[in-house]
């Protein structure tokens, strides 16, 4: 071949290597024959918005491999509670879970910096944290305990509901039987405040409350609405102590056995479902609120932060002092 048919050669080349680039990438239908099917946990019912968030993933990448990978959710946690379903996403046996970061920083210590008292500002800090470096860098971190990280979702505020009376300033959480997730630094910080820590899977709330097992839990106004918990705890004090949000894990496992390119669909309809879940968690927000408010519930917002904010310090000595890096890095966050 002499030159001068090189050269007329040349941009052929270059245009078929570039549609052979997009169709590995963008239409993997054809790149592979066999179907996928992904199972998916939640434990939260179908109409939650991160259950929502899930069934978004599947419809695109549904739509986008023109049915070759599907997401089967199983919702309100009918493959197990949090706890199990991370175990069975370690093993393989769930592909997909969301769950809150709070039981997962029993597998993940560093997460913890996500469930420390007071650290976000606001629901706008935590998402620019969380999306950013500092939120990347804590999910790849998950890949030993054979985890992928795959995206952010709302959780809101964290805040105590209970039976007994309305909660304003810290001696009122004397003596009151709080449930908290199975995490460590929840017990610990419900401590802090003076009250006893009642570890119960999230299922068993309703039942814990309705029998005086616990006076109380602490949960964002979505969770305490759906799960029923404000029929039994009327009272709703918004301390916000924390805005841990939850996270959409894949297991390493069935990642390990994908092709590069599905992957990358799997991510990108990961982050596609992010931004819709968070609309749709503003929306169940103000619902619950009104919700709570027409079944005659008290939401209490006079209440002394400053003394709760330092109740809590604590928190930040037994849980964060191998964190201080990233909690100086997310104060500086603007
Ligand atoms: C909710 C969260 C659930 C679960 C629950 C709990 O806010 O969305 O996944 O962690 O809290 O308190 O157990």
């Amino acid at each position: 071949m002499n030159r001068k048919t090189l050269i007329l050669l040349l941009p052929i080349t270059i245009v078929l290597a570039a549609a052979v680039l997009w169709l590995t990438l963008f239409s993997p239908s054809r790149s592979s024959g066999e179907n996928i099917v992904l199972k998916a946990a939640d434990d939260h019912e179908l109409t939650y918005p991160t259950t929502q968030g899930l069934i978004k993933m599947g419809d695109l990448l549904k739509e986008w491999t023109h049915g070759r990978i599907t997401v089967q959710v199983y919702p309100s946690a009918q493959l197990g509670s949090e706890k199990e379903t991370i175990e069975q996403t370690q093993l393989g046996a769930i592909d997909i879970n969301r769950v809150n970061i709070n039981p997962l920083t029993q597998t993940e210590p560093s997460l913890k910096v996500f469930s420390l008292p007071y650290l976000f500002r606001d629901a706008e800090h935590m998402h620019k944290v969380v999306d950013g470096p500092i939120g990347r860098e804590l999910m790849d971190k998950l890949k030993s305990s054979d985890l992928i990280g795959l995206g952010y979702y709302d959780s809101g505020q964290r805040s105590f509901y209970n039976s007994v009376h309305p909660i304003r300033r810290l001696s009122d959480l004397e003596g009151l039987k709080i449930r908290v997730q199975k995490a460590e630094i929840m017990q610990d910080l419900v401590r802090a405040v003076g009250a006893e820590p009642i570890r119960l899977a999230f299922e068993e709330v309703y039942t814990g409350l309705q029998t005086g097992v616990i006076h109380g839990a602490e949960n964002n106004y979505p969770s305490w609405i759906t799960k029923g918990h404000y029929e039994v705890a009327k009272y709703y004090s918004m301390d916000a102590h924390v805005r841990t949000p939850e996270i959409i894990l894949f297991s390493k496992k069935t990642w390990d056995r994908l092709s590069e390119a599905d992957q990358q669909l799997i991510r990108r309809a990961a982050q596609e479902s992010v931004p819709y879940q968070r609309k749709l968690w503003q929306e169940k927000v103000d619902a619950a609120i009104q919700k709570a408010r027409e079944a005659g519930c008290e939401i209490i917002t006079d209440i002394d932060i400053s003394s709760f904010r330092d109740a809590m310090e604590p928190v930040y000595t037994s849980h964060g002092k191998n964190l201080t890096d990233y909690i100086e890095r997310i104060r500086g966050v603007e």
